[in-house]
């Protein structure tokens, strides 16, 4: 795979993207947003890939939002497309079937902080800042944003955020619930490195049905988010590394999951 604003990086089970743009803080072009949908695409055919970590170039940005110059040049029908093609790839992060931890380094402005919120799990350098400044240029968050920053951090701190523009350090933003963890800036990728392992080393299929369960039943009404719940619970009885993870357990060893 090659890539003219993408970096890609192996390290055993897990696979770093790096948003690769400094000069212009790493903001999402249509071409970037093309490569990021189809890295995805083929880290989730990767049996081998069982976490992603996603990050940006440089000490200063994670990414600043989509690119300016060509969000100046929207018109109604490519606005709209354009919005609904970034989110599909978001979409597709989202529902990748294995965790993607999104390492925040430095600016989550707009398209930034709507990507940093498609990942499953969110560490943040205690340099970056969060915010969805789209008021400021007239437009409103197009990437999902409106949506998932309510159900992350709750209405009220959702449309403060969004109406008034202003950003927020990682502090606030782990305070609202919107990271994890936030991290002194150097360490923020062997933090990022050492909690991917740590997943990496679980088992495959219950992690995909958790994240299921959750982003799937927070659609739904609860009882049928119950069912949908049951309903995994029975695939994950299904397979080969409940019987390890069980086994394992009452052998009193580590166990070995094979995603099986
Ligand atoms: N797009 C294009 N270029 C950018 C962007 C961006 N989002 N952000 C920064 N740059 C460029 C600057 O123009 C500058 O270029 P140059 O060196 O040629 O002048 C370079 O990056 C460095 O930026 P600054 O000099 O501005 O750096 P500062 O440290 O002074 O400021 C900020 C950093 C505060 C991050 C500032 O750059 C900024 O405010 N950037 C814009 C942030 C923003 O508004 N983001 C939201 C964009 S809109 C959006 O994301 C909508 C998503 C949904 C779209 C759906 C349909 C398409």
């Amino acid at each position: 795979m090659s890539f003219d604003n993408l970096l890609l990086e192996r390290d055993g089970a897990i696979a770093i993207i790096t948003i690769n743009r400094p000069k212009v803080l790493n903001a999402l072009n249509a071409a970037t947003l093309e490569e990021l949908q189809r890295v995805v695409h083929d880290l989730g055919r990767d049996d081998s890939v069982r976490v992603v970590i996603l990050t940006g170039a440089g000490e200063k940005s994670f990414v600043a939002g989509a690119d300016i110059n060509e969000l100046a040049g929207l018109t109604p029908v490519s606005g709209r497309e354009h919005a609904r093609a970034g989110q599909r790839v978001f979409d597709s992060i989202e529902r990748l079937g294995k965790p993607v931890i999104a390492a925040v380094n430095g600016y989550a402005l707009g398209g930034g902080c709507e990507l940093a919120m498609a990942c499953t799990l969110r560490l943040a350098a205690d340099t970056a800042r969060f915010g969805q400044p789209e008021i400021a240029l007239g437009v409103l968050p197009g990437y999902g944003g409106t949506q998932r920053l309510p159900r992350l951090v709750g209405r009220s701190k959702a449309l403060e955020m969004m109406l008034t523009g202003a950003p927020i350090t990682s502090d606030e933003a782990q305070r609202v619930g919107l990271v994890t963890r936030v991290v002194p800036a150097a360490d923020l990728m062997a933090e990022a490195r050492a909690l991917a392992r740590q997943l990496a080393a679980a088992a495959p299929l219950a992690m995909r049905y958790i994240v299921s369960a959750v982003n799937a039943g927070s659609q739904m009404p609860f009882a049928e988010a119950c069912e949908h719940e049951a309903a995994l619970f029975g695939l994950a009885a299904a397979t080969d590394d409940m019987r390890e993870g069980t086994r394992a357990f009452l052998d009193k060893r580590k166990p070995r999951f094979e995603g099986r």
